[in-house]
């Protein structure tokens, strides 16, 4: 066997290996939900033939031709009986695009399709396009609304890094082939992490949005908004009203973000965000959740302190360091939730839990009494509480779950 003929061979195994790698979950966790060993799907996942062109005339040392540099923020929806993905996929050239991968059990074995997704343009083309959230609407559509984002129209030539971002929207039944509609109009100069709600609204489509005065930092605008649009057609939010606002010393103080469509249940609907503060290595991403009420969707109806989920071990590093992301969750039929989320925008891993499990979560834990001393107090609440159930099993504090398990 020569070079060539033995490079081929340990490209194509372990690419094979990597794909076909069992994913386990972790043990012990905090109860809420479990994550798991492995990433789900890492830059290494995407397809051979996306990287080396195999003509050994024209690449006679099997050079990589077109390296992937990151694979991140998903959405995500369960379409024909599979688990998939719909990665933001990133190019060593910097530039993002969308690529299906699909799994029978949502967990590992998550494999690319053939080629990626060909997003149609607007007539003023975009730069960048990343983090889409998938949304099966109730119009039958299967939307994808994701960051357009271009140079800012204004900068001067020496500024080559101002931005703006703005919500683009495409619609599929098949997600191969996607129609690419006008992007969103709304009163905010900069829209980021916008996402449909699944359902109409008084005959209207519901829209949650980010509304930022800068490309990066909130200025005056900021926090979780809600707006309806008349069509999907030629989008436009008149009104944007602010239903998660950032607060001073929170998990969300610099910025916030939807990640997924909310996911309906009995209680309310909920809700998966990411939270940004700042500190002295850079910001700080983390993933919380709150409900809203099943028909006010405006009105938060429960929201626990601080994060549900944040960067731990190999997940704080990458390449935007110390930086959870989700914008894609499945809830199966049997109430096992998949959630999708990226690490330090280099790769996507899952957690799962079920939708009583996050209700639970969502409606018992503490909210956040936003200083010091309540915090205290919520503390000696629990153990107060703890107190009660020993002084009845007539036991030390210590002992209590001994006791309570007996
Ligand atoms: O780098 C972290 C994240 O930064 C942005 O999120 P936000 O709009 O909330 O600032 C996005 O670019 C996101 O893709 C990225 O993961």
């Amino acid at each position: 066997m020569n070079n060539y003929e033995k490079r081929l061979q340990g490209l194509e195994e372990a690419h094979r290996r990597l794909i076909t790698r069992p994913n386990r979950m972790e043990e012990l966790g905090n109860g809420v939900y479990e994550r798991y060993q492995y990433p789900v799907v890492t830059s290494q996942h995407a397809p051979l033939t996306w990287r080396y062109d195999f003509n050994r005339q024209t690449n006679p040392h099997l050079m990589e031709r077109f390296g992937i540099n990151a694979t991140l923020n998903a959405g995500a929806i369960k379409f024909n009986g599979k688990y998939i993905v719909v990665v933001r996929v990133e190019g060593i050239d910097r530039k993002s695009f969308f690529a299906v991968a699909e799994s029978e059990n949502g967990i590992d074995n998550f494999r690319f399709w053939d080629r990626p997704i060909t997003m149609p343009e607007t007539e003023n083309p975009s730069t960048n396009i990343y983090d889409m959230r998938v949304v099966q609407h109730e119009d039958g559509w299967i939307y994808g609304l994701f960051c357009a984002e271009r140079r800012a129209p204004n900068a001067p030539e020496s500024d080559q890094s101002s931005a703006d971002a703005q919500c683009g929207i495409a619609r599929t039944k098949d997600l191969v082939e996607w129609q690419r509609l006008a992007d969103l109009k709304t009163p905010s100069p900069q829209q980021r992490n916008v996402v449909l709600h699944p359902e109409f609204v008084n005959g209207k489509y519901a829209l949650y949005t980010r509304p930022q005065d800068g490309f990066i930092d909130a200025g005056k605008g900021g926090g979780i908004g809600f707006g309806l649009a008349d069509c999907m057609e030629n989008a436009v939010i008149k009104e944007e009203v602010v239903i998660d606002r950032r607060v001073y010393h929170t998990v969300y103080e610099a910025k916030n973000g939807l990640g997924p469509a909310p996911i309906k249940t009995e209680k309310g609907w909920l809700h998966l965000a990411h939270g940004v503060r700042n500190t002295a290595a850079g910001l700080r991403y983390v993933l919380y959740m709150f409900m809203t009420d099943l028909q006010e969707l405006t009105k938060v109806t429960h929201k626990p302190a601080g994060f549900f989920m944040a960067p731990e071990g190999q997940e704080r590093v990458g390449d935007v360091s110390n930086v959870l992301f989700s914008n894609g969750w499945i809830a199966d039929d049997d109430g096992t939730v998949f959630i999708y989320y990226a690490s330090s925008d280099t790769r996507l891993h899952v957690a799962t839990s079920t939708i009583d499990r996050l209700v639970d979560y969502v409606i018992n834990t503490p909210e956040d009494g936003f200083r010091s001393e309540n915090t205290v107090k919520t503390i000696n609440e629990i153990i107060d509480r703890n107190l009660e159930i020993a002084s009845k099993q007539n036991g030390p504090l210590s002992s209590i779950h001994h006791a309570v398990n007996a």
